[in-house]
């Protein structure tokens, strides 16, 4: 028989996901533009399902039912770009071609488009949670036409994570839109470390706490409100010993952190849109930081200042912390929601943030009890204008607010490096606020570039003749 689906690009990913398909009784043709991964795959796991081995494009065609449906694990960029020609160019009219790999959301839409007009239907699915996921049920994103998601929705379903019955993939919406939720999904998940980073420092530079004794309080806060993967996998990275020196793994870890280009691109995404992320941007440019040696190298005598302020130390400040996590993390999703509320405008794209929370429950990195509550606060209310304003949150943040403030001024009296934390309670406090400076931005601007403004009072846009006699006109 032929195979209900195919998979082109066979390392950790694109294996571990055909194993998937092929455990949940799909046949599955294989393809790889090295045989060899084909063949490990085969001689490793072959027995695990129903496989077919293809050695080109042309068999690979060749062993799908029609009409064809195919998924690329590639890498990003022009290898999935020269993929996609040759499916497409060995394809026919009606066949399906899935992009699954981290694809650039406008690279999506313009491929999308491309192969529309060759009469080929294109998915960009935007797929998490790693190795793991892959193989034992990621988190999809797929997006395109609604018509393409029929055919091959299911399948995908079928192998994605299920919570509570559900699974953890759903039609996102037109071309790009799969690509850029995943995106955001993977800003969030650089804010959700950047505050445990935080909270971690804070614990160990200001409690006083070593990294045994903070894996064990990561391990308390995953039972509460904090419950989700980053928590958990937390407690195990601090409670590992380095094999070589006995010391904690987490200390001779290099403090460098890497990125490969996803938080970047949320935040370039949300620059263009205009949405603040801030909690997101400050987690990007902590990873920067980290890892701009020359400035750190030079600031390392700079003076860290005295203040006489006494520490906020005492038996709270563990669950200070967790709430000081707690409440920042609501603004990160805040913000991330909202700059997927803005694609969703700027790009037509039908998508239903609720939705969104639904699958990011299980098989991706920031699967979390949290999601629960977003799903609930969009359920309640799909139009809501920020998540701060759903009953549970605003009530969560209430409840928060007193120990976020006394952990900010800690780690200000503390010197000690907390952006997430403190950026987070900017945009609280900045949200709150019913008269912001920029009403003095306006005035500048008006000044020196006769920018014009408007008035609290008026209908219009207003000047100053700032040199002239300095009365005001209507623009
Ligand atoms: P890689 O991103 O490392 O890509 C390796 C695969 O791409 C190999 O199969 C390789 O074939 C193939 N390939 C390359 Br490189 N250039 C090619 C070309 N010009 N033509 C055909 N094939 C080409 O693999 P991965 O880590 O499994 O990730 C696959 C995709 O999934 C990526 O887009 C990645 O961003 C995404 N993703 C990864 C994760 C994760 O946790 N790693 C999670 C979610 C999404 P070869 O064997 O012949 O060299």
């Amino acid at each position: 028989g032929k195979a209900n689906i195919g998979v082109t690009g066979l390392a950790v990913m694109g294996s571990n996901i055909a194993r998937n398909f092929a455990r949940n009784g799909f046949t599955v043709a294989l393809h790889n533009r090295s045989v060899a991964k084909t063949d490990a795959l085969l001689d490793t796991h072959g027995d695990e399902g129903s496989f077919i081995r293809t050695e080109s494009i042309a068999e690979f065609a060749d062993a799908l039912a029609t009409p064809r449906c195919a998924l690329i694990m590639v890498q990003a960029g022009s290898a999935t770009d020269s993929v996609i020609d040759e499916l497409a160019s060995a394809f026919d009219e009606g066949d399906i071609i899935i992009d699954g790999g981290n694809a650039l959301y406008t690279d999506t839409i313009r491929r999308e488009k491309e192969m529309a007009e060759r009469g080929i239907r294109f998915i960009g699915a935007g797929i998490s949670g790693g190795e793991e996921g892959a193989l034992e049920g990621p988190s999809i994103m797929p997006g395109g036409p609604a018509s393409s998601y029929e055919v091959v929705g299911p399948i995908l379903e079928k192998i994605s994570a299920h919570v509570d019955g559900q699974p953890c993939c759903t039609h996102i919406g037109e071309d790009g839109s799969g690509h850029f939720v995943k995106m955001v999904h993977n800003g969030i998940e650089y804010s959700d470390m950047q505050l445990i980073g935080e909270a971690y420092h804070l614990l160990r530079e200001v409690g006083g706490l070593e990294p045994a004794a903070l894996a064990e309080v990561f391990r308390e806060w995953n039972e509460g409100d904090l419950d989700s993967y980053l928590i958990e996998i937390t407690s195990q990275v601090l409670a590992q010993v380095d094999e070589r020196t006995g010391s904690p793994l987490v200390d001779v870890i290099v403090d460098q952190a890497g990125q490969k280009g996803t938080g970047r691109w949320t935040v370039k995404s949300a620059l263009d849109l205009g949405v603040p992320v801030t909690g997101i941007a400050e987690a990007v440019f902590a990873r920067a930081l980290s890892s701009s040696l020359p400035q750190r190298e030079a600031g390392k005598s700079l003076p860290s200042g005295a203040t006489n302020v006494p520490l906020d130390t005492g038996d709270d400040f563990v669950e200070d912390v967790r709430k000081a996590l707690y409440a920042s993390k609501i603004i990160a999703y805040a913000q991330g929601f909202d700059q997927i509320n803005a694609a969703k405008d700027e790009y037509g794209w039908d998508i239903h943030r609720g939705d969104l929370a639904t699958i990011w429950r299980g098989g991706c990195i920031i699967r979390a009890k949290f999601l629960n509550r977003i799903v609930d606060a969009y359920e309640e209310n799909p139009e809501l204008r920020s998540l701060v304003e759903a009953p549970y949150f605003l009530s969560a943040l209430t409840d928060c607010i007193d120990s976020w403030r006394r952990v900010v001024a800690t780690a200000v009296h503390a010197g000690i490096p907390a952006p997430g934390f403190a950026s987070s309670l900017a945009y609280y406090d900045a949200l709150r606020t019913s008269r912001l400076p920029a009403a003095l931005t306006q005035g500048l601007r008006d000044y020196f570039g006769a920018h014009t403004y408007r008035r609290t009072d008026a209908e219009g846009a207003f000047h100053t003749l700032w040199s002239g006699d300095r009365s005001e006109v209507e623009a």
